[in-house]
């Protein structure tokens, strides 16, 4: 007869979720590095006293806001290259649709986490509990419906028993590279506390291994011929280099070949910067000389690469229109994108196999001097813009440089919106796979400060540095109090530009006026005078404003020193973005308008969008 132990639902699932595991580099950890909680009646009787039990194996984490605790989470994946994470709990009602945008941000970037928000009795009896928002036509829906479309997987726990089945599919969806992203399980408040007679084979340990896939024969011959006629082949590597620890197969496969590679936000760091054929970031925010090499590429073999608009330029970058596009990635759905040659595989697996199947080729000489060319003359424009000058207000790129020599590339830097994604894909010159964190699927606001306490937890030994705008930091920053409560030590460099800098530049550059981006545009009675030092202070961080790039670097030098978070501040000019590189982003400039601007704004977008290659 089957053994069973009689448990709460609740207590099945963090028991369960205390038995995965997974090794690293042969060691064996468990897969879940804890829980971020903040209870609420939705969940703290039930789940909350079932973490409880489970503290020991499984720690539970108290934050302060539940967007950015799920961030943190999921940070966390991103820096264990999706080999670990966390699960996040919270209460029904504003906790759990606090964590939306965050599933979304999972989503966008295919990264786990798993969400377990509180939800409604399944019995109904004491409808409407506090927080339900009821629905007048369909008794089933709640608040977390609102989860569905930015979840991988979602279910509803109304009986105790569905979460065998429930965990068993959300594990496939955690940790499968391909179907990689949030699963939320929405767990009714009375079945948390509900109990069932469990088999005890649920609760046998097991240990996760990522699937890597081989490529199909035919798909894999279609790419190899492909390449081997190629005069003008470069690669675009994106995360799913750096996730499937694919960097020293595809510095193998460049050395061997001959063939540049230019790097997404997201596979930035998949070879150093120093590497003589990594022309660095491509696209919208790209270098010249990747973005040179693009326009005339005649085979791009693209490698674990979402492609979205900032790498394609709106898809007005790949001028070639004789090119082949070879799609190199775990999932068919982005590995046959504009009609690229799907090679369906795992990047590590696929490339070594492309590599057997070309062996011989070798990219043109004078297309690889080209690219050597074109590196070393961005390297000289890079230094000049990233270099210090007794400007007032200095650019983000000067201060990327002062962070850069303050504390080189053997860090962990991380942003995610505002001016400096931009000016770091362009400027920052990343060190060891992963040493560069960009979270440019969902560009949110109010990631980083959240996702750096992930990034530390996942990474204590590295010193974690984040780069953030005033607008970012006062979108989101409590969780500098939780760092300094763990005892996770972040360095946070604030860029004061005192407002919306770079939508500000977007909306001046689509001929629009000056309106509701920088403080002093926006409709106000006081111009706010924000004290970030005070502030950052009162949350029990170290705190101190730089008045110069020389002061900067000095800061920087003691927030390294010191053991607590500290912010770094710094005054920096709104108006100013390194021209250098770059390419035309697809934003819409409107037909019709009284303003000359817009008008004039909407004749030269009219001409770039005769770039754009549909279907092509
Ligand atoms: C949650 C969220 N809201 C709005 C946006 C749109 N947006 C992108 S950057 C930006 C301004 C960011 O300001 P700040 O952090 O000060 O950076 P700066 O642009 O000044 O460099 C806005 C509003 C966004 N990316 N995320
Ligand atoms: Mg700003």
């Amino acid at each position: 007869m089957t053994k069973t132990i009689r448990l709460t639902m609740a207590q099945a699932l963090t028991r369960y979720l205390a038995r995965q595991m997974t090794t690293i580099d042969g060691e064996k950890l468990p897969l879940f590095g804890g829980v971020w909680a903040i209870f609420g009646h939705g969940n703290v009787a039930g789940l909350g006293e079932a973490l409880y039990q489970v503290r020991d194996e499984l720690p539970t984490y108290r934050a302060h806001n539940e967007q950015a605790m799920a961030h943190a989470a999921i940070a966390y994946a991103k820096t264990n290259f999706r080999r670990r994470m966390m699960a996040a709990t919270t209460s029904i009602g504003p906790g759990a649709v606090n964590m939306v945008t965050a599933a979304a941000l999972a989503h966008v970037n295919r990264l786990p986490v798993l969400l377990l928000p509180g939800d409604v009795f399944a019995n109904r009896l004491p409808d409407p509990v506090l927080q339900q928002v009821e629905d007048f036509g369909d008794g089933t829906v709640s608040a977390n419906d609102c989860f569905r479309p930015v979840s991988r997987y979602f279910d509803r726990i109304t009986r105790p028993e569905q979460i065998i089945p429930a965990m068993a599919r959300a594990m496939q969806v955690l940790t499968d590279p391909a179907e990689c992203g949030p699963v939320t399980l929405s767990l009714c408040q009375d079945v948390q506390a509900e109990a069932y007679d469990y088999p005890e084979s649920f609760f046998a340990e097991r240990v996760w291994t990522p699937r890597r896939s081989l490529p199909d024969r035919d798909e894999l011959a279609a790419a190899a011929e492909a390449l081997k006629a190629a005069k003008k082949p470069l690669i675009v590597a994106g995360g799913g280099v750096l996730y499937s620890g694919a960097s020293e197969e595809l510095a193998r496969f460049v050395e061997a070949t001959g063939i540049p590679v230019c790097e997404t936000q997201g596979g930035k760091s998949s070879l150093t910067d120093e590497h003589a054929l990594n022309m660095a970031a491509v696209g919208v925010t790209g270098t010249s000389a990747a973005n040179r090499l693009a326009e005339e590429a005649d085979v791009v073999l693209a490698v674990g690469t979402r492609l979205q608009d900032f790498t394609t330029g709106s898809w007005a970058l790949f001028k070639n229109t004789g090119k082949t596009i070879i799609g190199l990635n775990v999932q068919l759905f982005d590995a046959a994108k504009h009609r690229a040659l799907p090679l369906v595989a795992d990047a590590r697996e696929g490339l070594a196999e492309l590599s057997a199947a070309v062996k011989g080729y070798k990219a043109p000489a004078s297309w690889i001097e080209n690219a050597k060319a074109g590196k070393a003359e961005w390297r000289k424009a890079a230094a000049k813009v990233t270099a210090a000058t007794n400007v007032a207000l200095p650019s983000d790129a000067q201060v990327i440089g002062a962070v850069q020599r303050a504390l080189g590339s053997d860090i962990i830097v991380l942003h995610a919106a505002g001016g400096l994604p931009g000016e770091m894909h362009k400027l920052w010159q990343a060190g060891a796979p992963g040493s560069y964190h960009s979270e440019y699927g969902f560009s949110c606001m109010g990631y980083e400060i959240a996702g750096g306490l992930g990034a530390k937890m996942a990474r204590p030994d590295k010193e974690v540095v984040i780069m953030i705008g005033d607008g970012s930091y006062l979108m989101l920053n409590s969780e500098i109090a939780t760092s300094v409560m763990l005892g996770l030590k972040l360095t946070i460099v604030l860029l004061d530009n005192r407002g919306y800098g770079c939508i500000n530049r977007l909306q001046m550059a689509t001929g629009g006026a000056n309106f509701n981006n920088l403080l002093r545009d926006a409709r106000h009675e006081v111009l706010p005078e924000i004290d970030f030092v005070a502030h950052a202070r009162s949350l029990g961080a170290n705190a101190e404003k730089a008045s110069s790039i020389a002061d900067l670097e000095a800061a920087l030098g003691r927030a390294r020193d010191s053991d607590r978070t500290t912010v770094v501040l710094i005054d920096t000019d709104p108006l100013v973005s390194t021209g250098e590189g770059g390419h035309w982003w697809d934003v819409a400039v409107p037909e019709v308008s009284a303003r000359a601007e817009v008008n004039a704004a909407r004749r030269g977008y009219e001409e770039k969008l005769k770039l754009q290659r549909v279907g092509d």
